[in-house]
């Protein structure tokens, strides 16, 4: 987080809250877990309600066990084969921008490796791999024809994964917006969402071919808010109205590349990640402030996507809302956006972190243990009421989790990550806990693969199961990577 953070963020800044009433039990177990009063930060407890059982927990024959990455943050090769600018290659030059001065060159310098990680994948036996495409590789300037040494590039990545019997899944946008559409606007501006219609139609024409799981636009509300409205992330804006805006043209864009994807008749399913937290209020009794903050940050995406209507409540002055101006909000909208952004999809992917909570006047507070990222509070039953929530909320639909991970408590190379393998471990049983519920969770992807450039953190916080020393490029399954395959190899977690 930057120190210089404007006055009307939320008082605890956080970099990924997207609450979920929890509902029944949870709450309850979160109720009794907060301290007398209710204003001092509570001593979380295990989960009061559920133990898991001594015996292993199986999940369904065909889950799918993947690892998951970004472009900009594991690939360097920043100016190869015609690639051009994107924000992140403009805001991390910033003075002050990125922790450690660092930027995502050489990152993990997977543009050149990716073939000896597609083997390290095959060798810890993951079933699928998530990775982005570079926007800047494949349209260097945002618009106009593919750029074949690009397209070309992604055509071998997926080819050697196929050839290893793992499968694709393609996010389309990982927060790399090609600079020469932020000059334009970039996602201020509708004209974003009709240029990444075109490029994701570049996309499903070359690599349409393969089956494999499509992703729009990763995390629309981490871009919008931290990237528009707090300023910590590219394209480092700090304006509510900008950030509103960014949310409706992100959607936007989801849309329409869903009307693409299946005009083009591209094999395979799309869906969207979106970022999700589960959030218990400190005071049962006042739910305006938790209904306020439901809405900014999980409704206003969840809805349109899934029920194609934005809730009333998420915009506006008070506590836990988009501080945008309300006709700001209404004049990026035109008649049948929300049609187009409600476009059936084939599963929803859900990116799950932790939990926060809510103060009576909507506000965040701490209830829960944090990792060295300060923002993510550790709660592993936060996973199992977010994932019911979503099914008892909205229309049925198959489910992926498709990040969900730790750092290292140190920004030192380290292989040995018990931490990690603990977090992984109890996130994993309630994930299979929610399948014996009734949630239809089809897969589920670590967050990292390899360690990687942390956005703001640069190479601080180290997020893989795989180990990389950033001088050498040499990579190092952590004892987190040889457990996870003991995992996939039984399609069961332990209890211990
Ligand atoms: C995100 C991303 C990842 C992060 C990860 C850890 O959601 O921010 O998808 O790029 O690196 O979540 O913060």
């Amino acid at each position: 987080m930057p120190e210089d953070v404007p006055a009307r963020l939320p008082a605890r800044f956080s970099r990924r809250t997207l609450f979920a009433m929890a509902g029944g039990g949870a709450l309850a177990a979160a109720l009794a877990a907060c301290a007398p009063g209710g204003s001092t930060t509570p001593t979380p407890t295990a989960s009061a309600s559920w133990m898991p059982p001594a015996k292993p927990m199986a999940f369904p024959q065909g889950f799918v066990w993947g690892a998951a990455t970004s472009a900009y943050q594991v690939e360097g090769s920043v100016t190869a084969d015609g690639r051009l600018p994107s924000v992140w290659d403009t805001f991390a030059a910033r003075a002050g921008a990125i922790r450690d001065g660092s930027t995502g060159d050489p990152a993990a310098d997977q543009y050149v490796r990716y073939a000896q990680d597609v083997d390290l994948m095959a060798g810890l036996g993951l079933g699928a791999y998530r990775f982005s495409l570079a926007w800047p590789r494949i349209q260097p300037t945002g618009s106009g024809p593919a750029n074949a040494a690009g397209l070309d590039h992604y055509r071998r990545v997926v080819d050697a994964l196929v050839e290893r019997g793992i499968r694709p899944a393609i996010t389309l946008f990982h927060w790399d917006l090609p600079q020469a559409l932020q000059d334009a606007g970039g996602w201020a501006k509708r004209e974003t969402a009709l240029r990444f219609a075109d490029y994701a139609e570049l996309c499903f024409d070359a690599l349409g071919d393969v089956e494999a799981d499509w992703m729009t636009l990763n995390e629309p509300k981490t871009h919008a808010f931290v990237g528009h409205w707090y300023g910590a992330h590219a394209p480092g804006l700090r304006s509510p109205d900008v950030a509103a805006a960014a949310v409706h043209h992100q959607l936007l864009a989801h849309g329409l590349a869903v009307e693409r994807f299946r005009e083009s008749g591209a094999a395979g399913r799309i869906g969207i990640p979106l970022n999700l937290v589960s959030a218990y209020p400190l005071d049962a009794g006042r739910a305006d402030g938790l209904a306020r903050l439901d809405a900014r940050e999980n409704r206003l995406f969840l809805d349109p996507v899934l029920k194609g209507t934005y809730p009333d409540e998420a915009i506006g002055s008070l506590p836990g809302q988009l501080p945008a101006r309300p006709a700001a909000w209404m004049t990026v909208q035109e008649d049948g956006d929300l049609e187009t952004i409600s476009a059936p999809i084939d599963f929803l992917a859900v990116q799950y972190y932790g939990v926060t909570g809510v103060d009576a006047s909507g506000n965040e507070t701490s209830i829960a243990p944090t990792s060295a990222a300060t923002w993510q509070q550790i709660k592993a039953e936060g996973l199992y009421d977010l994932l019911m929530r979503i099914v008892r909320d909205y229309p049925a639909i198959p489910l992926l989790i498709t990040e969900n991970g730790i750092p290292d408590p140190t920004p030192d190379l380290t292989v040995d990550d018990p931490e990690r393998i603990e977090f992984l471990r109890t996130h994993f049983q309630q994930a299979a806990r929610s399948i014996a519920d009734g949630a239809p969770l089809e897969a589920y992807y670590v967050w990292s693969l390899l360690d990687n450039f942390e956005w703001a953190e640069g190479y601080q916080q180290r997020w893989g199961i795989v180990a990389v020393d950033f001088q050498t490029q040499e990579r190092t399954p952590k004892r987190s990577a040889e457990w996870y395959s003991g995992v996939i190899a039984a399609n069961a977690v332990s209890a211990s």
